[in-house]
């Protein structure tokens, strides 16, 4: 295979989730190879085994060469699995949080995952709504950065009374992906996931201005716990 050129992001580091079916060909041995090959000190995934029928096994690769994402892709395909939906992103410090100390960036940018303690997972993608002004829906990039600012505030108010509880891994997509962003969720409970979500319904941020896209919800764990569990 021919040496690739490394492509990264400028900042912070390229998102992939790839949501995956068995085949009769699934290759376990393979699909240990294949995290395993993606995985060094820059680079992360997880694996999670999904509730549902949406899918069986979920990776989450996260990292700057984008691609050894790719690689990932291609791996798990050679080993029998279907990639039957998948969201690429990247992580990112939001717009309205450019001051935030050194400390609290990292971790948006940087990632080390998964929480300790939270094996309960879900990922959906999100947007802002861009509703026809002239018919009074909502439209969140026509408010003045201002407005926008005060209700991400709320939204952080909110978000803050789970801290502990929640661990949200918010990564832009706009122009990479069908939403804006991808959000993957984690928490020591499934409660928890639900509560968070149900909790920021009520937020103008999203009451108002959210859209999403399909909810994927599965059990992190090894990846060998994994294919154990989904019977590979
Ligand atoms: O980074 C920070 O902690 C600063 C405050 C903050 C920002 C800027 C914050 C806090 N979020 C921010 C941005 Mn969030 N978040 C979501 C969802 O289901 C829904 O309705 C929305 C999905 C959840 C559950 C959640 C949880 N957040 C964002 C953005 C980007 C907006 C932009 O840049 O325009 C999105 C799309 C988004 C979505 N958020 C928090 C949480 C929680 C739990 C917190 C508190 C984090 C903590 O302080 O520990």
């Amino acid at each position: 295979m021919s040496q690739q050129p490394e492509v990264t992001t400028s900042v912070g580091w390229g998102v992939l989730h790839l949501f995956c079916k068995l085949t009769p060909a699934a290759d376990r041995s393979g699909l240990l190879a294949a995290v395993e090959a993606t995985v060094d000190d820059d680079h992360q995934v997880l694996s999670v085994a999904v509730l549902g029928h949406k899918a069986d096994v979920g990776f989450m690769a996260l990292g700057p060469d984008l691609w050894r994402l790719r690689n990932l892709q291609t791996l798990v395909q050679q080993a029998g699995l279907e990639v039957a939906d998948s969201y690429v992103s990247m992580t990112e410090v939001s717009e309205y949080a450019p001051d935030l100390p050194p400390e609290m960036k990292t971790p948006r940018l940087y990632p080390q995952l998964p929480p300790e303690g939270k094996r309960a997972f879900c990922f959906y993608p999100m947007s802002k709504r861009r509703g026809a002004v002239a018919e009074g829906s909502g439209n969140w990039f026509t408010l003045p950065y201002d407005e926008r600012r005060e209700l991400m505030y709320e939204h952080g108010t909110s978000g803050r009374k789970f801290r502990g509880r929640i661990l949200q891994v918010v990564t832009g997509s706009t122009g990479v992906d069908d939403f804006e962003w991808g959000v993957t969720l984690f928490g020591e409970h499934l409660d928890d996931l639900k509560d968070v979500v149900y909790t920021m319904r009520f937020d103008e941020a999203s009451a108002i201005y959210g859209e999403f896209g399909t909810f994927y919800t599965g059990l992190l764990a090894d990846t060998a716990t994994v294919l154990d569990r989904i019977g590979l």
